[in-house]
């Protein structure tokens, strides 16, 4: 089955500015075009997909300009809701009117620093769907769960409660990114062997779920502490399809690198 690559770059609460955003996003576009593969950026079947998580404000002006490049967009969350009296929150249609073709669901910071359950996460997940979106579907273990060595059941356990309800045909627009939380931000990131064992066994939870059709064909990235010096053996591995990149997104020469991954 071939599974077409696909980079992310999750800014999370950065820059801190509407000026540095969109300089970070002039200069990727930049840097991009002078690498030696360029394949990432054109719209070829063949090429990796490339998408941008500015945090709300900058994503209209981002999305004007990367997409020349055959970049997207997307949201770092969205509420479940479709409208109403829900102070601070963002809908997916509003998120969608201005252009996100993606949308991060159940990244660690949101299940821990906003009590992000599963019950919502799953939600969230029908709710993208549902407006036409694409779900990028963040699942992993902690430190504790990693050390108590039950990686698997933590898994498991994230994809059948996050993904409950979701057809197969809607699977298809979904994409996986197991992302171990104690290599979130951390420096360490895990071994690509490793990693390519957990997205194996992701795709067994899938079949048991759906099919082996749906198994195989679902796009897994691997995310936590990606860097140009990782990403090459990451994506050498058979079940790793690409990568949600948190801090190295911030420098444009480092993701123009990590998305033209040899
Ligand atoms: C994990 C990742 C991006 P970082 O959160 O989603 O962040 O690359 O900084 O570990």
């Amino acid at each position: 089955v071939f599974r077409q690559p696909i980079m992310a770059g999750n800014w999370k609460m950065n820059p801190t500015t509407e000026s540095d955003a969109l300089n970070l996003a002039i200069g990727f576009c930049a840097l991009v075009d002078t690498l030696e593969d360029t394949c990432g950026l054109d719209e070829s079947d063949t090429c990796t997909e490339v998408v941008l998580f500015p945090p709300f404000p900058f994503i209209s002006k981002v999305k004007d300009i990367v997409s020349e490049k055959g970049v997207t967009v997307g949201a770092q969350q969205v509420y479940y809701e479709d409208k109403g009296a829900f102070t601070g929150s963002v809908a997916a249609s509003m998120v969608k009117s201005v252009g996100c073709e993606y949308v991060l669901c159940g990244h660690s910071e949101r299940r821990t620093l906003f009590s992000d359950s599963d019950v919502n996460i799953n939600a969230k997940v029908k709710k993208v769907l549902e407006f036409g979106m694409k779900p990028i579907l963040c699942i992993g273990e902690t430190q504790e769960e990693y050390d108590l060595g039950i990686t698997e059941e933590v898994c498991a356990m994230q994809v059948s409660k996050d993904l409950a309800g979701v057809s197969k045909k809607d699977l298809e627009n979904v994409v996986l990114a197991y992302e171990p939380v104690w290599a979130i931000g951390t420096g360490l990131v895990c071994d690509a062997e490793d990693a390519n064992k957990v997205h194996k066994f992701i795709r067994t939870v899938l079949a048991k779920m759906y099919d082996e059709e749906a198994a195989q064909s679902i796009r897994i990235q691997y995310g936590g502490s990606v860097t140009p010096e990782s990403v090459d053996g990451l994506m050498a591995m058979s079940d790793i399809d690409g990568c949600l990149v948190g801090g190295a997104s911030l420098f444009s020469d480092k993701f123009a690198r990590i998305c033209n991954f040899k």
